[in-house]
């Protein structure tokens, strides 16, 4: 498995998200922006758990 680490996510691997940045994130199914969009956390939130179907799945994230 390719596992790519970045900023505080793993592609696929991913089951909690800490917004560490100032702005809202969207956090999405595939590279790019593809897919699904699985979440959204504001700036600074912490999301212990995103659900079953955002759970090892997301790929990609950005500020939305
Ligand atoms: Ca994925």
């Amino acid at each position: 498995m390719r596992r790519k680490i970045a900023l505080f996510a793993g592609n696929d691997l991913t089951s909690s998200l800490w917004n560490r940045t100032g702005s809202r994130v969207c956090f999405y199914e595939h590279t790019n922006y593809g897919g699904s969009l699985l979440a959204i956390v504001n700036a600074g939130d912490w999301r212990g758990n995103v659900g079953a179907t955002a759970n090892d799945k997301i790929s990609s994230w950005r500020a939305c």
